[in-house]
């Protein structure tokens, strides 16, 4: 029987330095790790697996990890049984709709009938849905502020933290569908050894947020 934790953290990208400094802080070393899938803690009974953030939320409901650290707006968009368990106070964005700052819209009821891009369809239909909108989501991956000026689309769904890139692209935050940050997620059926280390990493978690307030 496994007696470690195993952790999703992200391979490379906006999460990984905090996620690690974070582990770090709580007396979790990994070594130098960067170009390895999983390691194994020195200091703690945890292995750490690196992976690409959108596939965090499968790799955790499966129970391949029992826990991982990822962006909430993933975890809301994947839709998968698992348990948001603490935040991380990293990671800090928002999901915003922007449109052309020259199209500027009086309400979210002008998206009507629009062509909204975004690499978020769940999260903005289920909005759309609620605001009683019918819009066209048109899903891209990537790069999906260039979508209004190539004429792909109307306005755009997409996340924003310091708003530059927004307006680079001469485009205006209308309306903020969603705030999130890094959180820990778990698996619904976590095993009672992995569940103590759990309990115990939030603790040290939770002091190290205190100490950084
Ligand atoms: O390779 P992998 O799939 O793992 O990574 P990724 O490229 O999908 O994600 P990555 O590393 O870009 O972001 C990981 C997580 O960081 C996101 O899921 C969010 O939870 C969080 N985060 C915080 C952000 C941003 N801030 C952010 N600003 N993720 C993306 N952005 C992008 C945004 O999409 C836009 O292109 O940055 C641009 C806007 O930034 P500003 O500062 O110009 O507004
Ligand atoms: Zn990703």
């Amino acid at each position: 029987m496994n007696k470690n934790i195993r952790i999703a953290i992200q391979k490379s990208g906006r999460l990984h330095d905090d996620s690690m400094r974070l582990l770090k802080e709580c007396g979790i070393d990994a070594g130098n790790s960067r170009n390895q899938l999983k390691v194994t803690a020195t200091n703690f009974p945890a292995e750490l697996f690196f992976l690409r953030d959108d596939d965090i939320p499968e790799y955790v409901q499966d129970g391949v990890a029992d826990i991982g650290f990822v962006g909430e707006n993933v975890v809301l968009e994947k839709n998968k049984k698992v348990n948001t368990i603490e935040k991380l106070g990293f990671g800090k964005c928002r999901l915003s709709i922007a449109v052309p700052n020259k199209k500027k819209l009086k309400s979210v009821q002008d998206l009507a009938g629009k062509k909204i891009a975004t690499s978020y369809p769940n999260i903005l239909s289920a909005y759309l849905k609620k605001q009683k909108i019918k819009a066209d989501i048109h899903t891209i991956s990537g790069s999906v502020e260039i979508a209004p000026k190539i004429g792909l689309a109307d306005a755009i769904c997409d996340l924003v933290s310091s708003g530059n890139t927004l307006f680079s692209n001469e485009l205006v935050e209308t309306e903020t569908i969603l705030q999130s940050e890094a959180v820990i997620i778990s698996t619904p059926g976590l095993a009672a050894p992995q569940q103590q280390l759990l309990q115990k990493l939030l603790f040290r978690i939770q002091s190290v947020k205190r100490s950084r307030n």
